[in-house]
């Protein structure tokens, strides 16, 4: 349709999309052709975009294009689903692109990015097309406000080829005199923020059922908040600093505050801060239909803890549901979070997500000052905030008051017979045995696409992270017979933050997943070997930043993968900081009973390397174990110590993490 008035699609400058006159918005009705020639020149190829009865948006376009979205949000989360439903809900890929162009200048940008990131991820005919990463459409939402003026002012005034990154201080948001930045580096870091976006994109909790249903959804919620605990918890003591504390008192004021050092790009304001020691208070938002006392959030609390005690709750029926050793999580998960397959949300309600809110909105909690919220009201950038772990911390409580009420694990759950671990070293290229260095590492992004109005081309900026060097596990295994195993490898402090030897009790805690694979075992003598880099945690580099890098080949299968791939542990944050004078880890490797841990089915295929968090794509979670075994259960009687833990099929190796306050430059590495 040559005649028709084109819009570009943000960033690219070679496609354009030829959109029906119908569906301009009123206001560039009348310059239909102005805007054709505007972009209609540029364009190289254009797309064809049919024209369609499309849906009525009504509720959706509620929320202005110029607020800030949130999940958490009742009402936000509600219209999502409506948005969501539209999108998944037409015939084909033709449709979806025009009721998607439609959309895309008359709803708020933060909501149409997920509802069509949502989509593409659960719809059938759209598995091969890629999703731009978030960091690419919203970099505003990762990355200090201050470098966008300098990257505007770069990309009009230097041409492009002379460009040099546009370098992010490593400590921007705080200074040392606050003693929680010194956990800066890992709640700010770009890849695990990611990675927390993608994991609650590929879980949403509220969205058409066949969307939220996924196998054993409820656990690994609580499974991979739990691992960010554990890790955070491990980076403290790597810092010197005490694990985070549950925040369990709402009534008292938070000490940690918090200045985010972010502005968004699509509401053209600040994103809040924290001062410390505010209280949380009654939310009295009309705006954004959020009228719930802190009382509720308090019934919800003992009425979920009322269920663990009693084993079992009521759903929506009336009807009792025991809480079993084998989906008993499941349910608990589902039921704490809130996801759409809580058993009850009137009665158990929504406390996890609304203490998202209530947090989000202390500093504004009835509008008066016309503010949004904070950080921990969007996932995109809630792990920035301290508070983030505190209240997690608090969720992952309930988990193991659950957890603790259940059967442990004898000695037969643990063993298997005719397996020993006889030796574990961690092998690094030209380091020493068993000691792991990290540093800082730096890295380049080009953040040209998330920004409006400026000439083409890239504009990077530098960032500096941790980093570690790959390493290798050896493990050597006798079996008395030919068989198959899972091989788990985590990795614990070695001792509490007063120097003490941990009770096993409270060190199941902070064993953090490494590694997690099926080995076949030979009979007699094996020695297993394999890569850090291969681990089921974890997502390489490239894969977290993918479409950030140019230079790579945008297309073909790799791209198609990306949209579940892209969750995933970022992989330089494998192993914690370590600390200068080497900080004592003991690691943990165990291989247990096949017998117990299959799944039967086709693992083959997509993206499969990230499981242990993420679980796999349109499949069964790949163990049939409870997530976090062995360390989810308080240990059998006699068992006071990890020593008195194991049985011959597991092993302990020492193992130092060292720091080097050292900082490569890319490519220099
Ligand atoms: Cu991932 Cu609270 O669930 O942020």
């Amino acid at each position: 349709r040559p005649k028709e008035p084109v819009f570009m699609p943000k960033g690219d400058g070679k496609k354009v999309f030829s959109v029906p006159v119908e569906y301009l918005n009123d206001k560039y009705k009348p310059i239909g052709a102005q805007v054709t020639n505007r972009f209609g020149d540029q364009a190289s190829e254009q797309i064809p975009v049919s024209k369609i009865s499309i849906p009525s948006l009504g509720e959706i376009l509620e929320l202005a294009r110029d607020e800030n979205f949130s999940l958490f949000i009742p009402k936000h989360r509600r219209i999502a689903g409506r948005l969501i439903d539209i999108f998944l809900g037409v015939r084909n890929v033709q449709d979806l692109i025009a009721v998607a162009v439609y959309a895309r200048d008359r709803v708020n940008p933060y909501l149409f990015n997920y509802c069509l990131s949502v989509a593409i991820l659960h719809r059938s005919d759209t598995q091969d097309l890629d999703v731009p990463s978030i960091i690419r459409t919203f970099p505003d939402k990762y990355v200090d406000s201050k470098v966008f003026g300098e990257a505007r002012e770069d990309a009009n005034v230097v041409p492009e080829g002379a460009r040099t990154p546009i370098e992010i201080p490593k400590d921007y948001t705080a200074s040392d005199l606050e003693e929680e930045h010194r956990l800066a580096y890992f709640r700010e870091d770009i890849g695990l923020n990611l990675h927390h976006w993608h994991w609650h994109l590929v879980y949403p909790f509220e969205a058409a059922l066949s969307v939220v249903n996924k196998n054993r959804r409820g656990e690994l919620f609580y499974y991979m908040h739990q691992q960010i605990i554990a890790r955070y918890n491990f980076e403290r003591l790597c810092n010197k600093m005490k694990r985070t504390e549950r925040f369990i008192d709402w009534d008292s004021p938070i000490q940690e505050a918090y200045f985010p050092k972010l502005d968004s790009l699509v509401s053209s304001r600040a994103w809040p801060a924290r001062v410390e020691n505010q209280r949380l208070k009654n939310l009295r938002r009309e705006v954004d239909s959020v009228i719930i006392d802190l009382d509720d959030l308090k019934r919800w609390r003992d009425r979920i803890f009322a269920a663990i005690h009693s084993g079992s709750v009521t759903d929506r029926n009336g009807r009792t549901v025991q809480l079993n050793e084998t989906e008993g999580i499941d349910i608990l998960g589902n039921m704490v979070e809130a996801s759409i397959l809580s058993p009850n949300r009137d009665f158990y309600g929504d406390l996890h997500n609304m203490g998202h809110v209530f947090l989000s909105y202390i500093h504004d909690p009835d509008h008066r000052h016309l503010e949004s919220f904070g950080v921990i009201g969007d996932s995109a950038t809630a792990m920035r905030d301290p508070i983030f772990y505190r209240w997690h911390a608090f969720i992952d409580d309930l988990f193991q008051e659950f957890k603790t009420s259940l059967p442990r694990y004898t000695v037969n759950q643990l063993n298997n017979p005719g397996v020993t671990i006889q030796g574990i070293q961690v092998d690094v290229q030209g380091g020493k045995p068993n000691v792991l260095p990290t540093f800082w590492q730096q890295s380049d992004v080009d953040l040209s696409r998330g920004m409006d109005f400026q000439p083409r081309g890239a504009v990077f900026v530098r960032f500096t992270h941790l980093q570690h060097r790959p390493f290798t596990y050896k493990i050597q295994v006798q079996s008395n017979s030919a068989r198959e195993g899972t091989c788990r490898i985590f990795l614990a402090p070695k001792v509490d933050e007063r120097g003490n030897p941990w009770l096993f009790r409270d060190q199941r805690l902070m064993f953090i997943e490494l590694d997690k694979f099926k080995v076949n075992l030979k009979q007699g003598q094996n020695t297993i070997t394999r890569n850090s880099s291969d681990s089921s945690v974890t997502i390489p580099f490239e894969r977290t930043y993918r479409d950030l890098d140019t230079s790579r080949p945008q297309g073909g299968d790799e791209l198609a993968r990306f949209n579940f791939c892209g969750c995933g542990w970022p992989d330089n944050l494998l192993i914690p900081k370590g600390s200068p004078e080497g900080f004592s880890c003991q690691l943990f490797v165990m291989i247990s009973n096949i017998a117990d841990d299959k799944v039967d089915q086709d693992v083959t295929g997509e993206c499969n390397d990230s499981y242990s968090y993420c679980g796999l794509k349109d499949k069964l979670y790949p163990d049939r174990r409870s997530m976090g075994y062995p360390f989810d259960r308080m240990p059998r009687n006699g068992v006071d110590t990890l020593q008195q833990f194991l049985t011959p099929n597991m092993r302990v190796q020492d193992v130092t993490v060292k720091f080097e306050n050292k900082t490569f430059k890319p490519k220099e590495n």
